[in-house]
């Protein structure tokens, strides 16, 4: 039997490398033992940014760079886990109903995230079995292509497998969304949908609450240019605190628009959205202006006025409790009005651009990447010097449309071009802003042509041997 899509000749040698690896390292999964490997991509978000934890559409790509974890069974009921990698140091810890995580910023975090998640959903098991793994991953880290969410899918399913355990993809999905919550982001679910559900050849056009997808054919004349701005994106640090500040900020004008419009049960934009049919963003911001400050103070005094709610309620309820609780600059007020005309105006971008795309009218689709690259750094203030400076390189070199991708404040730059235009548009980010910031230096690994892929795969080794 031919293994899933995905499954290249050198992605089954890299597999059987990092099996040879796991016999090598643990004499318990030493011999027969059944070796799985699950192989999980990263992402590219063509359309569509800072909606997904809205309840809002997105419209990534798989790409063909992935995360490969080989796992075998251990006796020890541990999660033993090593790095190809040698910069990032193997790490061990046992399977408990509430697995602590290790210090802020440790990769093994993304890890320990995966396991909780499955620990979670199958909450009536208690015997598991442990997992000897090794981790290849060969999505850059902290440029927006979503490593993190290669590395919790292809542990999970890794596991999962172990484990004989098995969920529909849209589950899984759902799954290790959440489970990211574990390393304290409160991030939306396009990235592990998106790996789990890729495509070769296509976008994936995802809604959310229920997660649905549906593939939309890329035109064969386009292609994707992503180039890296090589300024960290670091999700652990200050990033995560702007993201979650972010979070917070939408939440509350869902809150305030679900008020204004007398409609039950709001908690994100997705909600009012789903509740007015034919809605369209420039009246929902028309209410929302209407209704409430554009800014209101970050203690969240005038929002739990305005909502009626006490302020130690609303505190709970918006920022959590625990470890897990998102820390608000309070110096700051909180931007309701400029983040709510990003949301909802990139909702309607995001439909019309499934339309165009599927139409192959790729000079609309540039359009409106433009438009959203405009509306993140103006509305959603997410964009930086370098990620404008890059992108408008990329459109000088002659792509169609260019904006940042992910969640910004660093991180990597997505153009759409024509397949003829593809070197001219390299060489201009090149030349304008590799070569200046970087004099000297051989750009090859921070930008790229990158496909559509496939998505998330477990194959059993031995059958594939
Ligand atoms: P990146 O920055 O690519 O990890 C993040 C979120 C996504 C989404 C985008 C913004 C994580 C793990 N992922 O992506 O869910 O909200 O930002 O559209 O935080």
């Amino acid at each position: 039997m031919s293994p899933p899509d995905g499954w290249d000749a050198d992605e089954l040698a890299r597999a059987k490398r990092l099996a040879a690896r796991v016999r090598a390292g643990d004499d318990r999964a030493s011999g027969a033992a059944q070796i799985f490997a699950a192989r999980a991509p990263g992402r590219v978000n063509l359309i569509g940014e800072h909606t997904d934890y809205s309840g809002l559409p997105v419209l990534p790509v798989a790409i063909d760079r992935s995360t490969i974890v080989a796992a075998a069974a251990n006796a020890a009921g541990e999660i033993e886990v090593a790095n190809a990698d040698p910069a990032w140091s193997s790490r061990r810890f046992a399977i408990e109903r509430r697995i602590p995580p290790y210090q802020t910023g440790d990769w093994a975090n993304y890890v320990k995230a995966a396991i909780q998640g499955v620990i979670d959903r199958f909450s009536a098991r208690s015997n598991w079995r442990g997992a000897s793994m090794v981790v290849d991953g060969r999505v850059p880290p902290a440029a927006g292509l979503s490593s993190s969410a290669a590395l919790t899918v292809s542990t999970a399913m890794a596991f999962m497998a172990l484990n004989e355990l098995e969920l529909e993809p849209l589950e899984t999905a759902t799954m290790v969304a959440r489970s990211e919550w574990y390393v304290g982001t409160r991030a939306g679910g396009m990235d592990q949908a998106a790996s789990i559900l890729g495509r070769r050849d296509h976008a994936l056009f995802i809604e959310f609450d229920p997660l649905r997808v549906r593939a939309v054919k890329m035109p064969a004349n386009a292609v994707l240019v992503v180039a890296d701005s090589r300024e960290i994106a670091d999700k652990s640090g200050t990033v995560r605190a702007e993201y979650n500040r972010r979070v917070v900020e939408c939440t509350l004008a869902a809150r305030i628009l679900g008020r204004a419009l007398k409609l039950d049960g709001v908690t994100i934009l997705g909600d009012v959205v789903r509740a007015q049919p034919g809605w369209n963003a420039a009246d929902l911001v028309e209410k929302l202006a209407a209704a409430a400050p554009a800014r209101l103070d970050a203690a969240l005094k005038e929002a739990a006025n305005l909502l009626g709610v006490s302020q130690s309620e609303l505190d709970a309820e918006l920022l959590g409790e625990g470890s897990n609780r998102i820390a608000l600059d309070t110096k700051r007020p909180l931007e309701i009005l400029k983040r709510a005309r990003h949301v909802l105006s990139e909702t309607e971008r995001v439909i019309h651009a499934a339309e165009v795309l599927e139409a192959g009218r790729l000079d609309e689709m540039g359009k409106l990447m433009n438009a959203s690259h405009q509306s993140l750094a103006n509305d959603f203030e997410c964009s930086t010097q370098r990620l404008d400076g890059i992108v408008e390189y990329a459109r000088r070199g002659g792509a169609l449309g260019a904006r940042l991708t992910g969640a910004g404040f660093g991180g990597s730059i997505v153009a759409l071009c024509d397949v003829a235009d593809a070197d001219a548009v390299i060489e201009s980010i090149d030349r304008g802003y590799y070569a200046k910031l970087y004099p000297g230096a051989a750009p090859e690994n921070w930008r790229a042509v990158l496909h559509a892929g496939a998505g998330a795969s477990v194959i059993d080794l031995r059958a594939n041997a």
